[in-house]
Order: C-alpha cells, then sequence, then structure tokens
C-alpha cells in the first residue's frame, strides 16, 4: 500500500512539464486512480479495518494533493517569470518624443545668402507678393504693349493687379524706400502660369539682388556673383556668361551653371543642354532708374535676378524642382 503511495508521490515530483502532471493527476487523484483502488475492497474490511483504511485514504488524498498543487505552482512560477523575462520594460528609458523639425532647403540657402550679403552692407527687403502692374512691369521698362510681356506667364487677379512674376519689383520700391545709394537684396516666392516640368515650378523663389551708386560697373557685378557662388557651392563650379536680354538691365547678361545633376553631358534637369539658367543680371537700365526718381546722370547700378529654387537644386543635386514643394516627409527629413 505504503509501496503504490509513495511511487505516486514520486510521480507527481517528477513531471516535468504542466501536461504531464495533469496526465499524472487523473491516473492518481482520477476515479480509476490509487485512492479509488484503496477503497474498492473496503466492503470486505472490518469496521476496525474500515476506519483506519478510510483515516488512510484521508492522509494519503491529502498528501497527494499537496503535492500535486506544489507542482502546479511550481510550473505556474516558471510560466510566469518566463514571461515577465519576455515582457520586461525598462521603465527608466526616456521616451523618444516628437521628431524635431528642420528648415525647408529653399530657407536655409536663403538665409545663408542673406547673412553673406549682410556681411557685404546690404540690405534685406521684402516686398508684396500680390503685385501692381506698375511695379512689375511698367516701372521696370515693360509697358503695357511691351513684348517682354509674353516672356513670363502672369497671374492676373481681379482689379488689375497680379501676383508678381519676379522679385524684380522690389527693386523698384527699394530704389523707393532707400534712395541711393543702395545694396539691397530682396528673396522671395514668385508665380508663374507655366507648365510644370522638373524645372520649372508655377510657384518658386527668387533673390533679387541690386546695387546703386556711382561708379558702378560689370566689374563689380561679377565679383558679387563670384562671391556669392563660391559661398554656396564652396568648390568651383564652372558658369559661363552670354549676353541676355532683360528691359530693365543694359547690357544684361544671362549667367548659367554647368548643370550639377548630370555634370555636362545633359539630363532632364538641363534639357539635355548641359547649362542651368541661374543668375540673369545686367546694369540697371536708366530708365528704370529714371521711374523711380532717381538721375541716371549721377547714379548707376547692378541688379540681378537669382533662381533661388534652381540654386538650391543644384547646391543638392536634386533631379526634380517638384520635390522641393511637395511636402513629402521622405525629401524633407534629408536635410
Ligand atoms: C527674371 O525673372 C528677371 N527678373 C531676372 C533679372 C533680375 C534679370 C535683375 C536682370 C536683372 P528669368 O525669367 O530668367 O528672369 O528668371 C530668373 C531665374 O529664375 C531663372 O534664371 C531661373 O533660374 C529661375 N526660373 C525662371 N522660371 C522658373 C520656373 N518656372 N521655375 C523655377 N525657376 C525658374
Amino acid at each position: 500500500m505504503q509501496d503504490l503511495l509513495d511511487s505516486a508521490l514520486a510521480r507527481i515530483r517528477d513531471a516535468s512539464t504542466a501536461e504531464e502532471l495533469e496526465a499524472v493527476r487523473v491516473e492518481v487523484l482520477g476515479r480509476k486512480g490509487v485512492l479509488s483502488a484503496l477503497s474498492k475492497d473496503m466492503g470486505k474490511l472490518s469496521a476496525e479495518e474500515r476506519v483506519a483504511r478510510g483515516k488512510l485514504i484521508n492522509t494519503s488524498k491529502q498528501a497527494l494533493e499537496s503535492a500535486w498543487e506544489e507542482r502546479r505552482d511550481s510550473f505556474e512560477r516558471a510560466a510566469l517569470a518566463k514571461r515577465l523575462d519576455a515582457e520586461w520594460l525598462d521603465l527608466t528609458i526616456p521616451a523618444p518624443g516628437p521628431r524635431p523639425g528642420s528648415l525647408h532647403p529653399v530657407t536655409q540657402i536663403q538665409w545663408e545668402i542673406e547673412d553673406l550679403f549682410r556681411s557685404m552692407g546690404f540690405s534685406v527687403l521684402d516686398g508684396p507678393e500680390v503685385e501692381t502692374e506698375f511695379h512689375n512691369f511698367d516701372a521696370l521698362n515693360i509697358p503695357p504693349d511691351h513684348p517682354a510681356r509674353d516672356m513670363q506667364d502672369t497671374f492676373w487677379l481681379e482689379g488689375g493687379n497680379l501676383l508678381r512674376t519676379h522679385t524684380s519689383p522690389v527693386q523698384v520700391r527699394g530704389i523707393e524706400k532707400l534712395g541711393p545709394p543702395l545694396r539691397m537684396i530682396a528673396p522671395g516666392r514668385v508665380f508663374r502660369n507655366e507648365t510644370v516640368d522638373t524645372s520649372h515650378e508655377h510657384t518658386f523663389y527668387q533673390l533679387e539682388g541690386m546695387m546703386i551708386d556711382r561708379h558702378v560697373s560689370v566689374g563689380n557685378l561679377i565679383y558679387f556673383m563670384k562671391t556669392l557662388l563660391g559661398a554656396i557651392f564652396k568648390r568651383d563650379v564652372t558658369v559661363r556668361l552670354r549676353p541676355g536680354f532683360f528691359p530693365f538691365v543694359e547690357p544684361g547678361f544671362e549667367l548659367d551653371i554647368r548643370c550639377l545633376i548630370c555634370g555636362g553631358p545633359g539630363c532632364p534637369v538641363c534639357k539635355q543642354s548641359g547649362w542651368v539658367e541661374l543668375l540673369p543680371c545686367g546694369l540697371v537700365n536708366p530708365h528704370v532708374l529714371r521711374a523711380s526718381g532717381i538721375d541716371p546722370a549721377e547714379w548707376n547700378g547692378f541688379a540681378f535676378g537669382l533662381g533661388l529654387t534652381r540654386l538650391v537644386m543644384m547646391r543638392y543635386a536634386i533631379d526634380d524642382i517638384r520635390w522641393l514643394q511637395s511636402g513629402d516627409l521622405r525629401f524633407m527629413r534629408q536635410f
């Protein structure tokens, strides 16, 4: 009898998994288990023996049950420890928090150029995006019937105003505000009713520059253009200067940069030409000075209209201008 009990206890203690323990429970404590076997022949026993057997069954049942519960608890504790291990969290690690934003690449380059020109004595001016026809065209020597008006497809507004097609109207406002001698730049957003492609947007940024003084020459203009490009690219870039026509400068030039996307052989950004129009410039036309109330016999100057968005494309080798206004965070996070 005792042997039977000892081996049942040993099986409970030796069960190595919860499943095995459950099988042992059915076998030992179940209807066909050891305990049932002990009560089988009760009917054949004397009253005294029955009392003794009853006691034995009770104590054995308690011993088996408590051994079983103890073993079950040890399995549960082990399972819990394993789960806690797997789910362990270090609550002292600082939370990641929101990702910090960054300045748009156009703003970054604009600020760099502003700092550079401020250091050379230039003021930074702002002008309205909704402009008068006078400031955007007439005062810049582009009267209503002038063919140059077709060079820039204009968004006209009700009442005769327009969305400025370039930052050049700030030249006029700058002269009106500051008077000569003056050095100013004017970065800003401009709008053209154009077909959008890899290098043309309907809304883009330019940065106007102007210097009015006595005896300003093309040499001064070239000096400032070189200084500007050197500061932005911090390496040698190939440029070419060719005659360009703008009614508000005379002589006028187009300053093109060797395409930094393809390096010269041609690509969609440079329209397969190897060159990108970047920095039209020239000496301010005396008509513009006169329209702004300045005597061209005493004062002259240079002006330039940097394609700021295109400059940013060249600086970061961005192969499609549409990325810049896409709002796509995968693009923006690179800056
Ligand atoms: C002008 O807008 C003149 N106001 C520039 C100027 C100022 C000339 C002062 C002389 C003196 P243009 O239309 O070429 O010029 O534009 C200037 C620059 O803006 C271009 O060289 C180019 O870099 C950029 N640009 C022109 N159109 C677009 C466009 N649709 N998308 C992106 N950049 C453009």
